[in-house]
């Protein structure tokens, strides 16, 4: 097989219409064709053919050629050297594990993914890691049952060993694996001896002795839209279905029955999403919000004992404005859907959804999902124990964050009205006081008090206090974050009472003692993003991921190099793609000041946000820029690696900035950067938060610990305090507790972007694989050996079908082979090596046509494998 190369994109769009098979679609190579087999039907150009004549059947010629892709459509080929030859023997097509292909490269990772794909094999392993496909349908098993069926979830548990049993690639085989390696953990695992290949690679660095527990962690990444949260829900599915136990139902005094801990522990998803999800350009229930899932089990029954939940950066802009064709959160809308009478007009909701500013007009609500997922919320609303009347408060506090978005402000020049220092005074307007009382009454906030709050800033001038007059801007600003704190406070509430009620199970199970739990966390955390523009929220994110990423590429090669010094084999050339510098550059350290705290820095002096946004970009320029100041410092050869990863744009110097991460260059517009870094909450709207005479409130804002940052105008910068900065200690609480698990990790690709199913982007799959580390994985696989087996299993598969059966046995017999072997595959001594237990086969073998193939002497070990099997 042939695979077509990359950037050859404009050789179909005139396809042969009299060749056989041939289409009359222009086929868009860019994505259709990447990476897609055909043949090679002749060459174009004579005198090249004529030149060829003699060369080894099936590789490319020179100049121009006509070649047929395996759905019949032919190409013509302006340069073929362009095409890349591939071991791809017929029986290697669509592997389960695309680590098992006799040679791995973009090419045939992609190809597998596509076949696989097409015949709704959504799931792919490459070695330890799971690839996910969204289907955006339900996939069906044959008997027309979900794969998500619980038969499926108790075929994969039951099985005895890792040998028997289904063994296609699914999310509950990695759930499984996890969970057994928990047990396995605590228990003495002879088990070890039955494991597949993989199973026993992932097994054996982690093989503890006996007693102690090795926490799991299950790692899912992938852009927005490409199952993440999907696949959180149905592996946690599947670990409450596979421990449920029989126990006896429990009741509250009301008689009303209490809800097991498997079905709370599944009912926090739907809550989170309905405060945390919205619908957006690229999905239409987009996580806001990155999680962390922690569920405990005991190791002695088993059983799910607990659970908590880590939640990271709530989009909170999206709270008070939106995107064209975006929404704001799902509760809203439920609410709308939904409320009963009495709800419609005590919370003022008669004008519904396009009476609100919050929610934008441009798009509607779907009436009849909102209506089913307020269902569903109220549910599990009751399911985790929130009392009917902190329901009803909370959903009075969604409404109330409603009408403050309605309040308008207008300016006003009244002399009665004196102010130490006044700019253009403004005051609420006539038509939006009703808006202004209904918030008050809902959020149980003193009406001239809120206005205060928000007309007027305190502050302090040597020592005294003075009311300052705000602009209209100002004063919406002031609106804006005051319900954007009442929300995100709202949110934490949430999560805070969601873990209580996870953990009244430890109270039940408070006999299991501390080195009798295990833990399987799982991550559900948002992609790398690159947009045409990037903000905060896109640094925040990729740095986030660059985090990950280096817990990934450590990972992956800590597990190579183990393997490869368990056997005792040579892995020095296996290189550790570091990626620190570029976290160091971003997040700082080692010498060097990083972005984020020039950004902390950014927030002091005067001038306006924008102008500090203005500044900051220039400080990153000089301090990291090509002409950086540090440059000549003594010390700068060792942080010249940092500043590879910093680019100045050619333009918009005064706005923009580029960082060369792992997964590509993405250039930041630093607008809005020392604002969102900072989300000042003045002391007047936190003052008037502790106001409330609503006790639901008090509690909300009390439960989210409001940090407040008073009069900053005064510190040089805000370090300590910042977004960033707590983002920054919450991923770094996140990774040391990552590093103390055994991870699985899930890469998600979205197929293309138009949600539908069936479609197969290549192009941008291409993309997501790179942005993932999957290339990386690969690249480590590549540098050492791809293919291993056991000794015994080698050796009986070739002595016999070389009919060597003369030869030694033991230790002397498999070198003996090796060297044979060797011999006739025309491969170095570099390709091989013989470890402990395990030969080791590079995945650098030669390669070899499909015609050759069929010639077992001349093939490789690879296709000698697959011939052996048959
Ligand atoms: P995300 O979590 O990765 O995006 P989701 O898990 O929300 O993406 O998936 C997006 C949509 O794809 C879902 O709402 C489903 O319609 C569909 N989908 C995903 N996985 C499956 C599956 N296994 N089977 C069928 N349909 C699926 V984001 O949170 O936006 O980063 O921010
Ligand atoms: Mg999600």
């Amino acid at each position: 097989s042939l695979i077509l190369k990359e950037n050859q994109g404009t050789i179909g769009r005139q396809p042969l219409k009299n060749g056989a098979g041939s289409s009359t679609k222009t086929p868009d190579l860019s994505s259709k064709y990447l990476f897609v087999p055909c043949t090679i039907i002749k060459p174009l150009d004579e005198e090249n053919s004529q030149k060829s004549t003699g060369k080894v059947d099936g590789q490319p010629f020179p100049g121009p050629t006509l070649v047929k892709t395996i759905d019949g459509v032919l190409h013509k080929i302006s340069d073929s050297t362009k095409l890349i030859p591939v071991t791809a023997p017929d029986d290697h097509e669509g592997v389960h594990d695309v680590l098992n292909l006799p040679q791995i490269s973009e090419a045939s990772l992609l190809h597998t993914l596509r076949i696989r794909y097409a015949r709704n094999d959504i799931y792919t392993s490459a070695g330890p890691i799971l690839i996910s496909i969204n289907p955006y349908v339900t996939v069906k098993q044959a008997d027309g049952q979900s794969i998500y069926c619980e038969e499926r979830m108790l075929l994969y548990r039951n099985r005895t060993d890792y040998t028997t049993g289904p063994k296609n690639p699914h999310l509950f085989l990695v759930a499984d694996r996890a969970y057994k390696a928990l047990m396995d953990s605590v228990h003495s695992s002879t088990e070890m001896d039955h494991l597949e290949d993989e199973d026993a690679v992932m097994m054996l660095e982690y093989h503890k002795p006996p007693g102690t527990v090795r926490n799991q962690s299950i790692i899912i990444s992938g852009e927005s839209g490409a199952g993440k949260t999907e696949a959180t829900k149905i592996i946690m599915a599947y670990l409450a279905r596979i421990t449920k136990r029989d126990s006896k139902a429990s009741y509250n005094p009301d008689g009303s029955m209490i809800a097991t801990l498997e079905d709370r522990v599944l009912s926090s998803n739907p809550l989170l999403e309905t405060f945390g999800n919205a619908q957006t350009l690229r999905n239409d229930n987009s996580s806001r919000f990155g999680k962390y899932i922690h569920i405990y089990f005991s190791t002695v029954t088993g059983a799910i004992t607990g659970a908590s939940i880590s939640n990271y950066l709530l989009e909170k802009t999206r709270i008070t404005s939106q995107v064209d064709g975006e929404r704001n959160y799902h509760v809203f809308y439920q609410l709308l859907a939904s409320a009963d009478q009495e709800m419609f007009h005590d919370f003022g909701l008669q004008g519904g959804a396009s009476s609100f500013n919050f929610l934008g007009h441009r798009i509607t609500g779907n009436d009849i999902a909102d209506q089913e997922g307020f269902k569903q919320t109220m549910a599990c609303l009751a399911e985790i124990g929130v009392s009917p009347e902190d329901q009803r408060a909370l959903f009075r506090t969604v409404a109330g964050v409603l009408h403050l978005g309605n309040i308008k402000f207008e300016e006003h020049d009244d002399p009665s009205e004196s102010f130490t220092e006044s700019i253009g005074k403004c005051r609420v307007s006539d038509e939006s006081r009703p808006s202004l009382r209904k918030a008050c009454e809902l959020l149980g906030l003193d009406e001239a008090k809120l206005e205060d709050a928000i007309l007027t800033k305190v502050i302090v001038i040597n020592g005294k206090s003075i009311k300052k007059a705000q602009t209209v801007p100002m004063a919406e600003d002031k609106r804006d974050a005051l319900a954007k704190m009442t929300y995100s406070c709202l949110f934490l509430w949430l999560v805070h009472h969601i873990n209580l009620s996870l953990n009244q199970a430890s109270e039940q199970t408070k006999s299991i003692q501390k080195d009798q739990m295990g833990c399987i966390g799982v991550l559900d955390i948002y992609g790398f993003e690159t947009f045409d523009v990037n903000g905060y929220e896109q640094l925040l994110i990729n740095y986030c991921n660059e985090k990950l990423q280096s817990h990934f590429n450590r990972h992956l090669f800590e597990v190579e190099q183990k393997l490869y010094s368990d056997e005792g084999v040579d892995w020095s050339y296996i290189t550790f793609n570091d990626n620190s510098p570029c976290l160091e550059l971003i997040e700082g350290g080692n010498g060097i000041i990083g972005i984020l705290n020039t950004l902390d820095d950014a927030w002091g002096g005067m001038g306006t946000a924008a102008e500090k946004d203005s500044k900051f970009a220039a400080h990153l320029h000089r301090l990291f820029g090509k002409s950086s100041e540090l440059d000549t410092s003594k010390d700068s050869v060792s942080r010249r690696s940092h500043y590879k990863h910093f680019i100045t744009p050619k333009i918009g110097l005064d706005k923009n900035f580029i960082i060369k991460h792992y997964a590509g260059e993405v250039c930041y517009n630093v607008d809005g950067f020392v604002e969102k870094n900072m989300e000042t909450l003045s002391r007047e709207l936190k003052d008037l938060g502790d106001s409330s005479s609503n006790p639901f409130l008090k509690a909300v804002y009390s439960t989210a610990g409001v940090e407040v940052q008073c009069s900053t105008a005064q510190r040089s910068s805000i370090r300590g305090s910042s977004v960033s900065w707590q983002f920054r200690a919450s991923l770094q609480t996140l990774v040391s507790d990552l590093e103390r698990t055994q991870p699985h990790y899930i890469r998600c690709i979205k197929p293309n972007n138009s949600k539908l199913p069936g479609a197969f982007a290549a192009a941008d799959i291409l993309k997501q694989l790179k942005y993932s580390g999957m290339m990386e994985a690969i690249r480590i696989r590549r540098e050492g050996y791809a293919l291993r087996e056991e000794h015994e299993t080698f050796y009986k598969r070739f002595s016999l079908l070389l009919g060597y059966d003369k030869i030694k046995k033991g230790e002397k017999g498999i070198v003996e082979l090796v060297r044979v072997l060797s011999g006739l595959l025309c491969v170095t001594d570099a390709d091989w090596q013989i470890g402990h237990s395990k030969i080791f086969t590079s995945g650098k073998t030669p390669h070899f046509s499909t015609n050759r193939y069929l010639d077992p002497i001349s093939t490789s070990h690879a296709s000698l494998l697959s011939l052996s099997q048959r």
